[in-house]
């Protein structure tokens, strides 16, 4: 039996459970971290050493970093479905994964703490503006690749929609006036229609407004 730990408010655990949910696979979720606590046990640090979540474990083998989690299980559970079989489309789906790794989350995860993380009173305003800008870039980026593409890798999802469209639901609901282009709305609301995207990614994250503490 699969078993994931990791709070479900995580932008990184969420990538995991869309991924679960999407390829129909049974597993067992532990919440830890934030508030649920339980990541400086001696336990967990074996598991992850790092003291962060998500955790997976697979049988005897446990990975962390979600986007290795992601492809592990795409490779395992996904042959043809979130994980291309041509190496070229595969690399398509890859190189995604690995633009949001470096570019979208340094900006995204950035903004979404320096502003709805952040108590109104201790926010950089200017620090999150440049922020916002970065990611109307990014997003307007995406925008042109989506033009004439319903996901991210061609026609059908694939993992490489997961970090960038995990990002979707909260930067469009964090309460900021940002541009919302019409390619990356579509694909927005593509996901939206996938009940794996909506049970575990399009989850209220009000619990975590002006909390600065995980
Ligand atoms: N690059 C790592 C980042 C892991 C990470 O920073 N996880 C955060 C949650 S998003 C964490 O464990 N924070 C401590 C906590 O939640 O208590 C990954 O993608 O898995």
């Amino acid at each position: 039996m699969i078993h994931l730990y990791g709070r479900h408010t995580s932008y990184n655990v969420q990538k995991v459970l869309w991924t679960l949910d999407e390829l129909s696979v049974e597993y067992e979720h532990t919440n830890l971290g934030g508030p649920y606590g339980g990541l400086d046990t001696a336990e967990f640090g074996l598991m992850n050493p790092n003291r962060r979540v998500p955790v997976l474990i697979d049988g005897d083998l446990v990975v962390w970093e979600s986007n290795a989690i992601v492809r592990y299980l795409a490779a395992v559970y996904g042959q043809g479905f979130l994980w291309p079989l041509d190496p070229g489309e595969r690399s398509h789906a890859d190189q995604w994964m690995e633009w949001a790794a470096n570019n979208l989350l340094p900006a995204f995860i950035g903004l979404f703490w320096g502003y709805y993380r952040t108590p109104e009173k201790q926010r950089d305003c200017a620090a999150n503006a440049k922020l916002q800008r970065r990611c109307e870039k990014l997003y307007a980026l995406l925008d042109d690749h989506l033009s004439g593409r319903a996901f991210l890798a061609g026609d059908s999802l694939t993992v490489g929609d997961i970090p960038a469209g995990t990002s979707l639901y909260r930067y469009f609901e964090m309460g900021l006036d940002v541009n919302k282009p019409p390619n990356v709305m579509a694909w927005y609301e593509r996901l939206m229609e996938r009940t794996a995207f909506r049970d575990n990614v399009a989850e209220p994250f009000d619990e975590l407004f002006g909390r600065l503490d995980y």
